[in-house]
């Protein structure tokens, strides 16, 4: 029995020392200490020993035993820091290298500009107010003094969505439904997409524009110019020019649209103002009297005035591009070209 004891030893102290995981040392626990354990075995066996000798045997036995599981509690504190040391290592981060770059997207151009825009306007006290983009005719024709017959609601400029119902040919509605909300002083900025059946390199069925209104006493086109004008200098730079020209829209009257100073050339003539020295940048006027009745706002106490601006037409100049398309065709290697 001594002898198997020993042999039994040296056994397990070579199998002790060629563990390299937990799951080894587990597959130990299970061949010597378990109560399937060789170990266990022995204990089993004792009977078969002379009854004077069991005492001195079992001792043995359980010394054996107990050292077995000191031995077992080693491999396994040695096991718990060597697993330990392996994660320590797989999850070191060496702070020295160079960071992984993330690449990041910037503002498309009509969103920089459209940004810019409000920002000039917000200087002046403008609060900004967006409107649906599909809207009945009452909103979107009507009630801005567009007569039923009129040719801007033609099926070729105007997209119906049913009889009644079409996709807002510009923001003007969404003046409509502030001045139905509230009631003078007014001074809104209206900027959104609207959509006309018209397709070339300077027009886009769906476009963006940004439309302001401004009700109140004693409002003159006045007003209006000086508005305008110190817009144009923020947005195409101090030296800029502005001239008004008599025009016509429905909704206001009188009605102008405004040219810039061509900042290309400084007014001598060149390509791109077609050899005139102005620009044409947007429409405006003073609100008609129709209009403010059809909102229950009487012209004799209140007057308005009202613009609007093509968003895209502003970028273009800004960044001299010449075909509308490309700010719909999503191509990175165009829009990269922006930075906000
Ligand atoms: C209300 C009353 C009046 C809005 C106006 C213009 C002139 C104008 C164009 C600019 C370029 C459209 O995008 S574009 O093609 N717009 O010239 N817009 S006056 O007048 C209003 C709006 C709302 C209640």
């Amino acid at each position: 029995m001594e002898a198997k004891i020993k042999a039994l030893r040296e056994q397990m102290e070579e199998e002790l020392g060629r563990i390299q995981s937990k799951g080894e040392l587990d597959e130990f626990w299970q061949n010597y200490l378990s109560k399937k354990g060789s170990i266990s075995s022995l204990m089993k066996e004792l009977g078969s020993v002379p009854k004077e000798d069991r005492p001195a045997m079992g001792k043995v036995i359980n010394e054996f035993k107990s050292y077995a599981e000191q031995r077992y509690q080693e491999v396994r504190r040695r096991m718990d820091e060597l697993e330990l040391a392996m994660r320590d290592k797989a999850e070191q981060v060496d702070i020295t290298m160079p960071a992984k770059k993330r690449p990041t997207g910037t503002l498309h151009p009509i969103t920089i500009t459209k940004n810019e825009m409000i920002d000039v306007f917000s200087g002046m006290g403008f609060e900004v107010f967006e409107g649906p983009e599909i809207e009945d005719d009452d909103h979107n024709f009507s009630r801005l003094n567009v007569a039923k017959n009129h040719p801007a609601r033609d099926m070729q400029d105007t997209f119906y969505v049913s009889e009644d119902i079409v996709l807002r040919t510009h923001t003007s509605p969404g003046q409509i439904r502030v001045m139905d909300a509230k009631k003078p002083p007014i001074k809104v900025l209206v900027p959104g997409r609207v959509f006309r059946s018209d397709s070339d390199a300077t027009h886009s069925p769906m476009f963006y524009q940004m439309e302001g209104l401004v009700v109140d006493r004693h409002i003159t086109l006045c007003d209006l110019q000086g508005m305008l004008d110190e817009f144009v200098k923020k947005i195409f730079g101090d030296s800029v020019k502005t001239r008004l020209r008599p025009s016509y829209f429905p909704f206001t009257e009188p009605s102008v649209e405004v040219d810039v100073s061509c900042f290309a050339c400084g007014g001598k003539g060149c390509s791109l103002c077609k050899g005139t020295g102005w620009i044409e940048v947007l429409g405006g006027g003073i609100v008609h009297h129709r209009v403010l009745e059809n909102c229950g706002i009487d012209p004799q106490v209140y007057s308005g005035l009202a613009f609007g601006i093509g968003i895209e037409r502003i970028a273009m100049l800004k960044y001299g591009i010449n075909n509308i398309g490309l700010f719909y065709e999503n191509d990175l290697r165009f829009l990269k070209q922006f930075k906000n």
